[in-house]
Parts: C-alpha cells; structure tokens; sequence
C-alpha cells in the first residue's frame, strides 16, 4: 500500500475506533436453544486467505479493526478491493468448510465468512450475537464495528450487539481460524480431523434488559428430595423477584436477587420422579423475572461416590458405555443436526449401552439434550488432550475458561454426571498441578457431579499398574489401555492383572482395534472384523476380573477422520477402531458387546 493512504487510513480508523463502543468480553448465556431466536444459519459468503492479509498490513502489522480498516473498498463498500462478499462463493452454517468443498479439505487457516441480515431492534431490550462454536479461533464484526473475539472450538458464547444494530439490513463478518496453535486446548498433535469453521448454530437473542442470563438446579445430595440452587438476573438491582414455577411438581415459588443478582431457590416437591436411564422423565421448568420468561426441561438427580461405587439416585450402577466422536454418520464431517445426533445415541441404545463417553471435547448442546430425553448417561470432557503447554498459565486460562462454558452450558442436563479434565497426558509434575487446578475448579464451579480423567497406565509384566497421582484429585479413575492393537496380542488381556492405587471407582476409558467393515480374515489377521472381534472377546474376560470396575467405554461407537490414519485402502484417513462404519454398517465386534451389554454380563468381578 501507498504509505500515505496507510497513514490516512490510519488517522480515519483510529477517528472511527474513538467512536466504536467498547469491545467486550463474550459471555455465555444458558438454556439458549430454549429462547426465540432468529436463525442465522445458511448461506455466508467465504473469502479464503491463508496469509491473514485482511488481519495485517503488508509490514505484518496488525490492523486493529480487521480488513475494514483499510479504506480502499471495494464497490459494494464492504472491504478493500480484493474481497467482494458478494462474488465470493458460500458455505453452510453450521457446518465445517473442510468437508463442504475438496479444495478445503486439508484446509488450515483463517477464512473471512460474511452475511446479510435483517434487525427489528426494540428500546428496552438487549440483542446477543449467539455462536454455538467456531473452531478454534473467532473474530465477531457487525456493522463494520470489531466486536469480540474467543479463543475455543468447542463451547458456545454470545457477544452483545445492541448498541451496532439497525432497524432494517445488518452485516456480520465473522473471521475464524482454525490455524493449531502449541499452546492452544488442545495443542498442535489430536488424532481427530481438525474441522474449521462456524460448524454450530448461529443466532440473534433479543432479551429484555434485565434477564435471566444463568440458573442451576439440582437435586441436592444431602437429602436426596430438596431442588435447590440459583437464578442470576443480569442488570438487576438488589431485591428483584424470581419466580420458579415447574407446575408437574406444584412447584410455584418466589426468590429475591442478593447484591450479586443472585436468587437462591430451595424447594421441597412431593412425588419427585428421579431421572435415570430407564425412567429418563424430564419436568418443564419456567424461570421468570419481569419482562423475561426462560423456561427448560430438567431432570433430577444425584451422583455421587461411596467407596468403589457409583451411586446413582442412591443406588450403585455400573456404565455400560461407549466413546463417540462428534464425526457425522453417513455425510462425515462435524456432527451438529438433531439427525446426526439421534443417529449416533439411538445406535448406542442398539448395542445395550446406557453410558456415552463424548470424547475428546464438548459436543453440540442437541447431544446433551438427546442423552437428556433418552436416558444415556454422559461423560463430559475438554480438549485438555495429550502433552499440552502445561508449564504455561496462559493455557492452563484457556482450559480452565473452556471448562466452564461446558460446565455452564451442561450444568441443566441430568444425564451428565462426569467432568473429564484430561486424556493420556504424560504423568509429571507440573501436569499434575495443572489438572489438579482443573478439577478443583470443575469442583468448584459445579459440586453436585463428578470429576474424572482417562489415565494412562503402566505395564509391568503381565500387571498393569494405575498409579497415576493425578488419580488423588480425582472421583472416578479412567483408565485408556490398547491390549492386543498397540502392544501384545488380544489373548494377552485375560493374563493381566490390573493394580490400582486408588480405592475409587474404575471406568475402562479406552480399549479396543481398528478394523475395516467388510474386510474378513482368521482372528489374528490384522484390519478385519474378526480381528477385532477377537480383542472385544479377550477384553471382556479380563474387565471381568477387575472388582473395581464400574464402567466401560470402548473405543468406539463410529469411525472418524483423522489426518494420521493415511493406510490406503483400509484407513482411507479414518480412524477405523469403530464398531460401526460411517455408512452405518455393524462390524462383529458391535454385535459381541451387545450380547454383553444386553445379556448384562460385564462387571460381574464381585
Ligand atoms: C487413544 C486416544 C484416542 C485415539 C485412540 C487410537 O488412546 O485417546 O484419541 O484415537 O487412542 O485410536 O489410537
């Protein structure tokens, strides 16, 4: 660029930035998929630009306001004179960009999305720009106006655009990037496909001016019969009043808001129906303040650890389970649509599970919503995945902020009963403090479930030993262990004894073998159905012998893409360890742990 258009450039933005209002920080406001919303699903035009030439200047200077800073528009007015929206071809919303066109297939960058949109702005309310996750990094402008940026590619957050929005057409420009970063959650080395782009829901949320912005209700675990927390109203004063009401339960209460905006809800229902797997009844509940009414469908619960026991509503329950992968049946790419997801939890419900493992991030809110209605218990987990930058407090903020949006999103569904802080993360010192400090603020932040991890573990012989000291901050011991596929072979299992350090309950996090569907051997011919069958038959003796096990999650229900599994003609860039195919079609395995599951003949070691 010319430097004397840079610097008139410069002296303009920094004229029109005095004049912008403030950037703040996302927020997060829950039970959203329960509020009317205007859609901005659909169709955004996308600019590719791999060099990040709309975010800098020629000298790699940063232009604070995005590529709007430069002047030289084009002649729709909208940018400088390379990008035209209008001409740029679109992508769907939700949806990632890898798998909606070949030429972004191994696509990893940042890509300008633009739309159009039509605003009706009212006095006396407050509108949110809702994102329901773009991976992994995202810059929001409306109207031309930078208006929040966050870090994360798997939880939802909303950023305020009441004071930018205009009666009539309105435009966004969202930047998202999804360039792997080292000290990034997670870091540059997953075995998952990573799929860029606005792949959730968008929307505009127009809510009155004080509103009710977060709530938790709970079952408590003192007496098993009070509900009992909060509703937080944003932008009131002290005083205000809350009224609960979940009619079913002749529940019809007042709460007032401390100095906080905090109201505290305590109540005694009579002939509670508890939520669990074979009764999965959900209540209507209906929250109101003032102009503002959110209501939601909630089950009552509680979990809770005695000894080596998972208790259940009071009772011990051993997970039937299964690990998935936000992978899409049938289409592949990022699971988001209520489609994808009854899908893959109706196909859990086929093999007998009662128990998902929604590995290795936060999922689509439907996920939780459907495990909600149909009774499968959930462990909830964030990319705090392999040798993360554990040295560094800057990642240890983005695991703890991660943590939170998926607690805070997650905190109404009954089915969730398990944080997870981790995966196979090497065991040292500094990690342990750094885990520890997660699970202490999953803990804090949400006291009425539980927390886990999934541990590697250490081989001795024919021992396996689980001596992890992250095990010490934890409820429940996950254990990840590849019996017959990365080491041994299947028939080593039954030999092996397992030596666990802690007296708490075990969950086998991981186990299992890659095998194509279709592909037919003898059972020591690596790839094929039988070869995999043969490691889930080996398998279940041995977690048989194992008294403190109280759950499984095989790895898993579906294959996935993943860049590292390139074999041709076998993985095709598919993990392939799933028992179902991405066209749906069951291998043998799937069919060995649904006898098992069915016939209900796993943790029987006491
Ligand atoms: C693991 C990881 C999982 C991988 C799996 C595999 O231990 O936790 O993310 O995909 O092994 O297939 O190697």
């Amino acid at each position: 660029m010319n430097p004397a258009r840079a610097s008139i450039a410069a002296t303009l933005f920094a004229l029109s930035a005095a004049i912008a209002p403030a950037q703040s920080a996302p927020t997060l406001l829950v039970d959203i998929d329960h509020r009317a919303a205007a859609s901005l699903d659909g169709d955004w035009h996308y600019i590719v630009d791999p060099y990040a030439s709309g975010l800098y200047s020629f000298h790699r200077e940063i232009k604070p306001n995005g590529y709007f800073q430069d002047l030289d528009t084009n002649s729709a007015g909208n940018g400088p004179v390379e990008y035209n929206f209008n001409k740029s071809p679109t992508l769907k919303v939700p949806g990632d960009w890898n798998t909606q066109t070949p030429r972004l297939y191994y696509y990893e960058g940042p890509l300008w999305y633009e739309r159009k949109f039509e605003a009706a702005p009212k006095p006396g309310t407050r509108t949110f720009f809702h994102i329901g996750a773009a991976n992994y990094r995202a810059k929001l402008w409306v109207n031309g106006q930078h208006i929040c940026d966050h870090e994360g590619g798997f939880t939802p957050f909303d950023c305020e655009v009441t004071a930018v929005l205009k009666p009539g057409q309105n435009s966004a420009v969202i930047n998202v990037d999804n360039t792997r970063i080292e000290d990034g959650v997670p870091t540059l080395n997953t075995d998952w496909w990573n799929y860029g782009g606005l792949t959730r829901d968008l929307s505009l949320v127009t809510v009155p001016e004080t509103f009710i912005d977060d709530f938790d209700l709970h079952l408590s675990r003192k007496d098993h019969k009070t509900i009992e927390g909060y509703a937080h109203l944003e932008g009131a004063a002290a005083g205000a009043t809350v009224h609960l009401a979940i009619p079913e339960l002749s529940i019809n209460l007042d709460a007032k808001t401390d100095a906080t905006g905090r109201a505290a809800i305590s109540a005694v229902p009579q002939g509670l129906k508890a939520w669990a797997p074979e009764t999965p009844k959900l209540y209507k509940v209906v929250l109101s303040s003032g102009a503002d009414t959110l209501t939601d469908e909630m089950g009552f619960r509680t979990i809770e650890v005695a000894g080596n026991e998972i208790l259940l509503n009071g009772k011990p329950i051993f997970l039937h389970g299964i690990c998935i992968h936000a992978e899409a049946p049938y289409r592949t790419g990022r699971a988001y649509s209520e489609e994808d997801v009854t899908t893959l939890l109706g196909w859990t419900k086929e093999l007998g599970a009662n128990f998902v493992r929604l590995a290795h991030y936060p999922h689509d809110e439907r996920m939780t919503r459907a495990a909600d209605r149909m009774g499968i218990l959930v462990w909830s987990e964030i990319p705090t995945y392999w040798a993360l930058h554990f040295e560094d407090p800057a990642v240890l903020a983005k695991a703890q902020q991660q943590l939170h949006e998926e607690q805070r999103r997650d905190r109404d569904k009954a089915s969730v009963i398990l944080w997870s802080v981790a995966n196979e993360t090497p065991n040292t010192p500094t990690r342990t403090v750094f885990l520890t400090t997660l699970a202490n603020s999953a803990r804090e932040y949400d006291p009425t479930r539980l927390v886990t991890a999934a541990l590697l573990v250490r081989g001795e012989g024919h021992a396996k030993i689980v001596d992890d000291p992250l095990g010490s901050a934890l409820d429940v011991i996950g254990t990840n262990e590849y019996i017959g596929w990365y080491e041994k072979t299947p028939e080593d299992a039954p030999n092996t004894t397992w030596k666990i350090a802690y007296d708490k309950p075990l969950i086998m996090s991981e186990f299992g073998g890659a095998a194509r569907a279709g592909l037919h051997g003898g059972d020591h011919d690596r790839w094929t159905e039988e070869y995999q069958a043969n490691i889930f038959r080996n398998q279940l003796i041995m977690l048989n012998k194992i008294p403190q096990l109280r759950g499984m999650t095989p790895w898993l229900l579906m294959d996935f893409r993943s860049p590292s599994r390139v074999l041709p003609g076998i993985q095709d860039d598919f993990n392939r360890k799933g028992l179902i195919a991405p066209d749906g079609t069951k291998k043998a395995a799937f069919y060995i742990l649904q006898k098992a599951y069915k016939e209900d003949t796993v943790g029987k070691a006491n």
